[in-house]
């Protein structure tokens, strides 16, 4: 057990099979659940990403959800952070050099390994987590395949499932203390020790928005700067960045 008692995981619902480990906590959280209830589920039916998209979730993944109750549900830092959380509990566990795209998509040697997702719906935000910890790429749809890979693939080895959530629940448990504290500010200098993104050329779509150019740094709200070809700054809050070119981190 973990010492001080962490607060997230404090209530657990595991299931075998569900729709969307994140509606079912939504609907837990309407009923009053406490901060850090967890949903986890082997297999999910119709998993989601940001936008609507489709989240593939077969056996073998990781798939759950954590409901936060912050004094802010939409800042936008907390998906930032608990990015950091994240990866930095599958590098421990995994020794698999596990990276972060801007905003928090987990990369791991350049293929897509896990994804976040906030769903703020205040006073709460539900947190959904997925990882494709022993996902076998070939249970991928073939479209999500090729820009997709898993901890099992890249190391060759399985890891224990329960052992995975275990680590990732204490990792996102101390970003979210360090939130608390008021201690953003460090959580985001280990966002950008872990991104592939900063010093790279990029293209960012935000809605109809689209700006192409060198991404510079993230600012203290987890806005990403972008210098523009015209010399101008952009400011881009969410969205999905395609790495074009560009040295600096691998
Ligand atoms: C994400 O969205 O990356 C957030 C994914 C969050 C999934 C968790 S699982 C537990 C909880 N319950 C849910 O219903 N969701 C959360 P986004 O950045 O929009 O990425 C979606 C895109 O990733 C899709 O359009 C596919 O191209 C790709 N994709 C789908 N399934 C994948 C998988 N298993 N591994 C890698 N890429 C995948």
């Amino acid at each position: 057990m973990t010492f001080p008692p962490r607060l997230l995981g404090r209530a657990v619902l595991r299931c075998d099979r569900v729709a969307s480990t994140n509606d079912l906590l939504h609907t837990l959280a309407a009923r009053g659940a406490g901060e850090g209830t967890v949903v986890v589920a082997r297999e999910q039916t119709a998993g989601r990403g940001r936008l609507g998209r489709m989240w593939a979730s077969p056996r073998g993944g990781l798939w759950f959800s954590v409901l936060l109750r912050p004094s802010d549900p939409a800042d936008a830092r907390l998906g930032l952070m608990v990015a950091v959380g994240v990866a930095e509990a599958l590098r421990t566990v995994s020794g698999a050099d596990v990276r972060i795209k801007w905003p928090n998509d987990l990369v791991l040697a350049g293929r897509k390994v896990g994804g976040i997702l906030v769903e703020v719906r205040p006073p709460w935000a539900i947190v959904g987590i997925g990882v494709n910890v022993n996902v076998d790429p070939l249970d991928l749809p073939i479209e999500v395949r090729e820009r997709a890979t898993s901890l099992a693939a890249v190391s060759g080895r399985e890891c224990d499932l329960a052992d995975v959530l275990a680590g990732v629940l204490d990792g996102v448990d101390e970003v979210y203390a360090a939130y608390g504290s008021g201690t953003v500010e460090d959580v985001l200098e280990r966002w950008r020790d872990l991104n592939i993104t900063l010093g790279r050329f990029v293209e960012v779509r935000a809605g109809d928005r689209v700006v192409e150019g060198t991404a510079l740094d993230i600012d203290g709200d987890g806005a990403l700067l972008v210098a523009g070809l015209d010399g101008q700054a952009a400011r881009v809050v969410g969205g999905d960045v395609t790495i074009l070119a560009g040295g600096g981190r691998p």
